[in-house]
Parts: structure tokens; C-alpha cells; sequence
């Protein structure tokens, strides 16, 4: 007598800013649902980041109920962990309204004996044994593993499930070297089934002495690099009978990508404008995110003299779902001031390109210049207050620029 089941991370329900974008996670996460029912699986694991933030929106929250309630409508338990992203600093997650509702069932209960900390296997009708630990931030959750009662878990008899939401030191691919990791030792043995999430990257592997570990991918890329790379969204079908597993991965994408990858080495922001127009215009985007990378040195002008507006309207012409473009590694003639420093902070970055920025100016000193280049960065960064209109927002914005530049 065997059993079935899906395993899914990483959706981030809410990453993309755009509607258009933001809706894709959604249908992912929706298809992925109505595939687990097709396939009648016994139980759904989510291994954490199911939201991007800990107080996502109410109609993204809405979406996800909807979906988890299929699944509770045919019987199918959902077990869910929370990741390093729904998770507030204060510990709260939308997770535990939804295990409230009875929708999602957290396996992670613990208690603290003798300064370790002891888990609970939470037996599934189907014979599983499930249990995890959460996600958080900075890898706070090593605190946990090194509390942790392995040989408690270690020694537990049947089909065991271990879900957590860390990267493992020893399973690092190429791209994550930056990634704070585990060292494979921390987690417990002898478990079947090593249900893990937040590695943005699929991989499927037995580790001796373990056993079967498995990173599903982003249920939806993330951000403009994971969907450039991985091009699709991803999760996992497990079967089981006994103590074999045959472990499928499931890709789903709604919409088609195309990338333009383009090396602007000694063009002009003309002969860059041109040579993407002339890779678009014979081309129809229906259903299509259009993604154009940059890179390079440009040989003169601004990268804002590359003309996106037009170069966007031809596309969006051409029926694209979406386009999205990418300037990071494109840098000007002289642009000293963008050499990035990686490891300092935003707030760090701006001061330095603000301060490189101001010219000496008869009518506003520079300190005056630098003040009033911060105030305004801060003022752009304001979104709309709930209920508030467009237009009261545009005016309240007007009122306080106009505040900032003593403009009467
Ligand atoms: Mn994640």
C-alpha cells in the first residue's frame, strides 16, 4: 500500500511589483494544486516561502485560501513550514492564521527538554511521519539545529519526512557560493525524504547515510536572474511503496520567455536602441515575457539615452505579455560613480552616488544640494496610504517635494 506526494517551496506569492508579473506565482501555485489533485496525491508539503513577505495582501491571501480549500475539499492534507520570507522580525507569519483555519498543518511543534530541542513526528493517515524546522532569517535557524535532538529522529521507525528551509553547505551549486549554508551534519539522519526549500535551484539527490534530499526550485522564479536562468517554476511528485520513493519533477511556466542578451561594448545608445528594435521587429510576443539584458561599456552618452520607451511600445505591439529590462552591468564611459562596491548598503551607495553627483552651484551649496537629492529619494520611496485616491497621493506627494525644495 503506497502513497503519494507533492512537494512544493519557495512560491513567494507577491515578489513581482507589476500585476501582470505578480499574477504568474498565483497561477503557478494555482496549477500546481490542480495537478496534485489530478495525480490524487495523499498530502502536499510546502517547505517555506509560500508568501514573499509576512503580511502579504489580502487578495493574494484570498488566492492562496481558495487553493489550499481544494485541496482540503478532496481530502488532501497540506503541511506547511514558514520560510526565511514569511516571516516578520517579530515572528509572525500569515502561516499561523491559516493553520488557525484548519487549512495548513505545521509540523514543527517542538519542545525544549534539557537545552535540546525535541521534535514531533506528525503521523499522516498514509503512514508518513512528518516533521521540520523553520526558516528564518540570516540563518537564524541554526541556532535550532544545533539545539536539535538528532538521534531522537534518528532512531524513529516507518517512512520519515524531514522539511527545512536552509541551503546545505555540501549541496551548494555554482551561482550560490554567497549563500550562508548548513553543513550536511546538522540535520538528522536516516530520514527518507528531505523535503527543503530555499535554494532557488532544483536538485534531486541520495546522500548516504541520510537519504533522499530534494530542493524543488521556485514554484515561480523570483526576480528578473531566476527567470533568465531557470526560464520555468518547479515542484515535485514523490511516490512511494515501502521505502522506495520515484521522485518526478513537475515544470510549469504559464507564459513563454524571450531574452535578449545584448553586449553594448563601444555601441552608442543608438546602435544599442537599433540592434534590439531589429531583433524584435520581425518577432510576435504573444504570450510572451520579452526580457532584455544589458551589458558592457557604452562608447558615449547616458544609458537613459537608449530609447526603452519606443523600444517597449513596439513590443507591447507585438502582443507581449511582458517586458522587463535589465541595465545592472551596463555602465557608461564614465561612469566611475556606479562602480559598485557590493558589500556596503543601500543607504551607503546612494549617500556616495549623491555626493559624486552634486556640482558646485552658485544658487544651492552642495551640502544644500545633497539634502534636498536624500529628502526627495525618501519622498519617491512613499506609497499610497490604504483608501487614499491616486490623485490625493499625487497631491500629497506635489505638496511635500514642494515642502522639501522650499517652493512656494
Ligand atoms: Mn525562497
Amino acid at each position: 500500500m503506497g502513497f503519494r506526494f507533492a512537494h512544493i517551496a519557495d512560491c513567494h506569492i507577491g515578489a513581482w511589483v507589476d500585476p501582470r508579473m505578480k499574477e504568474l506565482p498565483l497561477i503557478n501555485f494555482e496549477r500546481a494544486i490542480e495537478i496534485s489533485i489530478e495525480r490524487n496525491v495523499d498530502f502536499v508539503l510546502i517547505s517555506g516561502d509560500l508568501f514573499n513577505t509576512a503580511l502579504p495582501g489580502i487578495d493574494l491571501v484570498t488566492r492562496v485560501v481558495k487553493g489550499l480549500k481544494a485541496l482540503n475539499n478532496k481530502g488532501i492534507r497540506v503541511y506547511a513550514i514558514a520560510g526565511s520570507h514569511d516571516f516578520s522580525p517579530s515572528g509572525k507569519t500569515m502561516l499561523n492564521l491559516l493553520e488557525e483555519t484548519g487549512l495548513i498543518i505545521m509540523p514543527t511543534k517542538n519542545e525544549v527538554e534539557n537545552d535540546k530541542l525535541v521534535l514531533q513526528y506528525i503521523k499522516d493517515k498514509s503512514g508518513a511521519k512528518i516533521t521540520g524546522i523553520i526558516g528564518r532569517r540570516n540563518v537564524l535557524d541554526k541556532a535550532y539545529y544545533e539545539m536539535l535532538l538528532r538521534e531522537r529522529l534518528e532512531s524513529e521507525e516507518g517512512f520519515k519526512i524531514f522539511m527545512f528551509h536552509n541551503a546545505i553547505a555540501e549541496l551548494k551549486e555554482k551561482g550560490f557560493e554567497q549563500m550562508e549554508a548548513l553543513p550536511i551534519s546538522m540535520l538528522p539522519k536516516n530520514q527518507d525524504y528531505y523535503a527543503g526549500g530555499h535554494v532557488h535551484s532544483p536538485l534531486c539527490k541520495d546522500i548516504e547515510g541520510f537519504g533522499r534530499i530534494v530542493f524543488t526550485g521556485p514554484l515561480f522564479p523570483a526576480n528578473f536572474k531566476e527567470l533568465e536562468k531557470l526560464k520555468t517554476g518547479s515542484f515535485y511528485i514523490n511516490d512511494v511503496e515501502g521505502k522506495e520513493i520515484k521522485t518526478e519533477k513537475i515544470e510549469i511556466m504559464p507564459k513563454n520567455i524571450f531574452s535578449i542578451n545584448l553586449d553594448c561594448n563601444g555601441k552608442t545608445p543608438q546602435e544599442v536602441y537599433e540592434t534590439i528594435i531589429k531583433e524584435i521587429n520581425d518577432k510576435e510576443f504573444n504570450e510572451t515575457i520579452l526580457m532584455i539584458r544589458l551589458f558592457g561599456e557604452l562608447s558615449t552618452g547616458k544609458i537613459n539615452d537608449i530609447d526603452f520607451r519606443t523600444i517597449f511600445e513596439i513590443a507591447y505591439d507585438k502582443s507581449a505579455y511582458f517586458v522587463m529590462k535589465n541595465t545592472y552591468k551596463l555602465e557608461t564611459k564614465k561612469s566611475e560613480v556606479v562602480k559598485k562596491e557590493t558589500n556596503i548598503s543601500v543607504e551607503e551607495l546612494e549617500n556616495q552616488i549623491i555626493k559624486e553627483s552634486v556640482k558646485e552651484n552658485e544658487k544651492i551649496s552642495k551640502e544644500r544640494q545633497i539634502e534636498i537629492a536624500k529628502a526627495m529619494l525618501q519622498l519617491f520611496a512613499k506609497e499610497k496610504h490604504e483608501g487614499e485616491t491616486q490623485k490625493d497621493f499625487e497631491k500629497r506627494i506635489i505638496e511635500e517635494a514642494k515642502q522639501i525644495l522650499d517652493y512656494e
